[in-house]
């Protein structure tokens, strides 16, 4: 995604692009020529494709969860390597770069963590995460994750239902909506140091949106915990949406009467709407959304894929839109 900077001017080029071209490059020199560069981003693709694929995390981190419930959901992928899902990321409370949330993020404190949950609700204050979710409680999902880059990527995540969580607190019919916000901490997010984004990272839901079966609680992925640059300790997964809808290390989630104020949409309300639905027949104003990269992919396999209505999830979500314009609500 793209950050605007205000003084330098505005990028005349897809950025996207430019990136998939720059990335795959790097890729190509080091398939074909097997010159040593610096392991990174697609780098790191083409590592694990040489490797063999390692869908697992590093046997450091096993074993982290018993007893997960496995489902039926996305049991037809072919699920991304463990080592691109926890590289190639976008998490820029630790820079904007793909590896800078792997590289800047080790040092991030996940326990204790608390949420402070506000607004419009019977049961309010502030819980300690391991009270919110129980770990007798955590499945296993496989979702397809597309970002709004045109990339995408299949994960098996650990967590619960979102809504589970939501109807404990108890939400009062003025709650329509539910606001989410990542953790402000310039000590330990290197990312909100400068300028950039408008910090907290935040994020919001129609309630029948976040009531909605799919959308999940993530507090891990490939059978483990979440890696720092994936969002620990806890963050939200909502398949049939953009990617940056999915906002990581939740510190706060509020009820409210009101569409909330979110990141994207505030910085650049022409390119990110507040619905975000994965949608081929809306185009970002500066690049097509019909097709994408499913990761890992090349120059010599771009591994490109048809973009699909809500990501392939039109069964489950596609009633919650009924009637509405999605050209118009994008
Ligand atoms: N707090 C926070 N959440 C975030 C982001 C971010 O920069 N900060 N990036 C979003 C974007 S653009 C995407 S595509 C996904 C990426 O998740 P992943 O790195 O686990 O693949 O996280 C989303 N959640
Ligand atoms: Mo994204």
């Amino acid at each position: 995604m793209l950050i605007r900077n205000k003084k330098t001017s505005d990028c005349s080029e897809s950025q996207v692009t430019d990136e998939f071209v720059y990335l795959n490059r790097r890729q190509f020199m080091k398939v074909t020529s097997g010159v040593a560069l610096g392991v990174g981003g697609i780098g790191r693709v083409a590592a694990a494709l040489q490797e063999g694929n390692p869908l697992s995390p590093p046997p450091s981190l096993k074993p982290s969860f018993q007893n997960i419930v496995e489902t039926a959901y996305g049991r037809s992928d072919k699920i991304s390597p463990y080592d691109v899902a926890t590289s190639y990321n976008n998490f820029y409370e630790f820079g904007y770069g793909k590896n800078d949330p792997k590289e800047k993020s080790s040092q991030l404190q996940t326990r204790p963590w608390t949420i402070s949950v506000e607004g419009e609700a019977g049961k309010t204050g502030v819980f300690d995460l391991d009270d919110i979710i129980k770990e007798s409680l955590l499945e296993e999902r496989i979702y397809r994750l597309r970002c709004v880059e045109a990339w995408s990527m299949v994960i098996p995540w650990v967590g619960v239902s979102l809504a589970t969580v939501l109807k404990r607190f108890e939400p009062t019919s003025k709650a329509k909506y539910v606001y989410f916000e990542t953790l402000h901490d310039p000590k330990q997010m290197p990312g909100q140091r400068g300028n950039g984004l408008d910090w907290p990272y935040r994020e919001g839901l129609r309630i029948d949106e976040a009531m909605n079966p799919l959308a999940m609680l993530a507090v891990g992925m490939y059978g483990s915990i979440l890696p720092n640059q994936n969002g620990a300790p806890v963050r939200l997964v909502l398949p049939w949406k953009y990617g940056f809808k999915s906002i990581k290390s939740i510190v706060k989630i509020r009820f409210v009467e009101t569409m909330p104020e979110t990141t994207w949409s505030l910085l650049a309300p022409s390119e990110y709407g507040f619905y975000a639905n994965v949608n081929p027949n809306v185009d970002h104003p500066r690049w097509s959304q019909k097709q994408e990269r499913r990761l890992p992919g090349g120059v010599l396999f771009p591994n490109v894929v048809e973009t699909k209505m809500f990501n392939g999830y039109e069964e489950e979500v596609a009633s919650l839109y009924t009637g509405m314009n999605l050209k118009r609500f994008y």
